[in-house]
């Protein structure tokens, strides 16, 4: 007999309600002798109280049965809500342990959907996803992938590998009719297709990261330029130290804001300049740190000052490498509106952090950087994990090598191996290919009781 799992599916505390679920074989066999339900109708909701072995009411619970083509993982399950209460929840799941039942892995029941066969690999990946959204735009692409849209669109693409193979082996069996050039570059041209699917596909991986956490904006500049002023006027609130005295940010600070959709962590850093104290060499160190993770700069300058100096050069390149929003700041006292001698500069917008002005344009304005880089409106379709990432680079550089050897001359008997590799790699996107390895890290990362 196989194991059946049990879960608390709800968060443990006190609560309206709890749901304990439970998954396997005995799923009935409880709802018969612990809760007096003799032949539930699968989906049904019973009031019933819910009674120990020994015959001891626990609680009076609602129970929902789904029998096993219809439920969530395949197998015969039963739902027991409970009130919300941990000392309850605690003695139906003792209770359920004694009745032959045990806890269940992180993930266990989505496992066994895929496993059997309710679910394909992106779409449990996707539970995960929807539990873990983090903003509007995540939740409604991992709903999107949940209804199978990624899957469709790797099966298309499987699909599509097969039948160039299909017509290049044809040639293969029989050499006489060898493929001509016009042939060749035919496939070429929808391997080169079947390329830009997949390199938007990474694309999307890259979008992904950004919008499967906070998004990372980091303040950074020189002293005293009103970093810190800035991130307090943000935050909508003094959560850091302000002073005329440059120098007074030593650790990063961090703050959570909304723009828009987006759930965005701020962090305050200490101003970069040649600092002769060990501490605040220290705190510098730390801004590089902060610098490094960050996924957008806001730049924040003296405006009232004539020439702002040059960041080091380890900044610079950073700055230049990623997102960039140029503050220039305290422009109360004076407008010289410097720009970086780069090309393309970087957006900037004018404000003055303590008399509380331009700053609803910052914010419009880094909400559309934000809105770029996460490719809202565009044609960002599907969430796109790390896992995808690593193997459409790999179905990528089969299907270059398949390009390169082909237009060198290589056979076809050969060249045809990258597609076969090719195919391979989407095989273990969907989850046809698995192992018990890659599947355990999968779906350890999932919370118990999903
Ligand atoms: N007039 C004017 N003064 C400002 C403005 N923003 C900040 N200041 C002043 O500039 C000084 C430095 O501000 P901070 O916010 O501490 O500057 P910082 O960049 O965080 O400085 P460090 O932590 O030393 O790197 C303070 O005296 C602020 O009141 C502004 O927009 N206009
Ligand atoms: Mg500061």
């Amino acid at each position: 007999m196989t194991d059946t799992i049990i879960a608390l599916a709800t968060p443990v505390g006190e609560s309206a309600l709890a749901v304990i679920r439970i998954s396997g074989q005995i799923s009935l066999t409880i709802a018969k002798q612990a809760c007096n339900c003799i032949n539930p109708n699968p989906r049904n909701a019973y009031l019933v109280n819910y009674r120990t072995s020994d015959g001891e009411i626990l609680d009076q619970v609602v129970i929902t049965f789904f029998n096993n083509g219809n439920s969530y993982t395949g197998e015969d399950s039963l739902e027991i809500s409970c009130h919300g209460n941990p000392l309850i929840t605690e003695m139906i799941c003792k209770d359920l342990i004694n009745r032959e039942c045990r806890i269940a892995q992180p993930g266990e029941f989505t496992r066994q959907a895929f496993l059997n066969g309710k679910i394909d690999l992106p779409q449990a990946e996707s539970v995960a996803q929807i539990i873990a959204a983090k903003n509007e735009q995540s939740l409604a692409l991992a709903q999107r992938n949940l209804k199978g849209k990624l899957s469709d669109k790797l099966l298309s693409i499987q699909q599509n590998i097969l039948n160039l193979q299909a017509s290049i082996e044809a040639h293969i069996d029989f050499p006489e009719d060898d493929l001509d050039e016009n042939d060749q570059e035919g496939i070429h041209q929808n391997v080169k297709k079947i390329v830009k699917e997949l390199e938007a596909l990474l694309l999307q991986a890259k979008r992904t990261k950004l919008l499967t956490k906070n998004i990372k904006v980091v303040l950074t500049g020189l002293p005293n330029v009103g970093k810190s002023s800035l991130f307090n006027a943000l935050a909508g609130k003094n959560r850091a130290l302000i002073h005329s005295e440059s120098g007074t940010t030593r650790d990063y600070l961090e703050f959570d804001i909304k723009i828009g959709k987006y759930w965005i962590t701020l962090v305050d850093t200490a101003g970069i300049h040649d600092a002769a104290e060990e501490i605040e060499l220290a705190g510098i160190e730390m801004s590089l740190e902060q610098a490094k993770e960050a996924d957008l700069f806001l730049w924040v300058i003296d405006n009232s000052v004539p020439h702002p100096i040059e960041l080091p050069g380890e900044y610079t390149k950073l700055i230049r490498s990623k997102p960039t929003l140029l503050i220039r700041n305290k422009s109360d006292l004076g407008e010289y509106n410097w720009v970086p001698d780069y090309n393309p500069p970087p957006k900037a917008t004018n404000i003055s952090s303590t008399g509380k002005r331009g700053l609803k344009q910052l914010e419009a304005l880094l909400l559309e950087i934000i809105q770029n880089i996460t490719g809202e409106g565009s044609e960002n379709e599907y969430l796109v994990g790390v896992r995808h990432e690593v193997l459409i680079k790999n179905c990528l550089n089969e299907l270059t090598s398949f390009l390169l050897e082909s237009k060198n001359g290589v056979g076809d008997e050969i060249v045809s191996i990258h597609l076969t590799e090719a195919r391979k790699e989407l095989d273990i996107m969907i989850g046809r290919k698995t192992n018990e390895d890659m599947l355990d890290i999968l779906f350890g990362e999932f919370c118990i009781g999903k």
